[in-house]
């Protein structure tokens, strides 16, 4: 099996309805992905250990999805200097302006690349990692080229 490239965490399982259009995306694209679990506010030390450990593992960007406060993304992007793109998910009282506004509102020094809130943000995440891989993979910039005309 190849090495992960894109590791998507989600902070609950209770927001994996945005896992499978990412992963779907990913997988059009030929782009081998891992995900994980773990929340920022709950399990902080598995979150440092999975974005402290994502660029030995291979992993080249990092997708993070949360609702509500969503610490998530900043804190794995407190955690390594891979890119690292939020995908806010609808949830709450908010419907994902609370997590959207956490995340595009990181302070400077620390970026978050923040999508849109739900589903089309989800596939946009795994396109946007596409891109950022096909700045040096020629195999994914063709493969992302293909899926931009087969969607048009
Ligand atoms: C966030 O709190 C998660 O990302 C999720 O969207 C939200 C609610 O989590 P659960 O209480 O459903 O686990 O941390």
């Amino acid at each position: 099996m190849s090495v992960a490239k894109v590791g998507i965490i989600l902070g609950s399982a209770s927001d994996s309805d945005l896992l499978e259009p990412c992963q779907a995306a990913l997988d059009r694209l030929n782009i081998p992905h891992e995900n994980l679990v773990a929340s920022a506010h709950r399990n902080p030390e598995r979150v440092a250990e999975f974005a402290g450990g994502a660029r030995e593992r291979g992993l080249k960007v990092i997708i993070a999805m949360a609702g509500l406060s969503a610490a998530l993304p900043g804190v794995v992007a407190a955690h390594t200097t891979l890119p690292v793109i939020g995908v806010p998910v609808q949830a709450g009282a908010l419907a994902g302006v609370d997590a959207l506004l956490s995340m595009v509102q990181m302070p400077r020094g620390i970026p978050v690349a923040t999508v849109a809130i739900g589903k089309g943000g989800a596939v946009n995440a795994a396109l946007l990692a596409a891109a950022i891989l096909g700045v040096e993979d020629a195999e994914v910039a063709a493969q992302l080229d293909t899926y931009r005309e087969e969607w048009s």
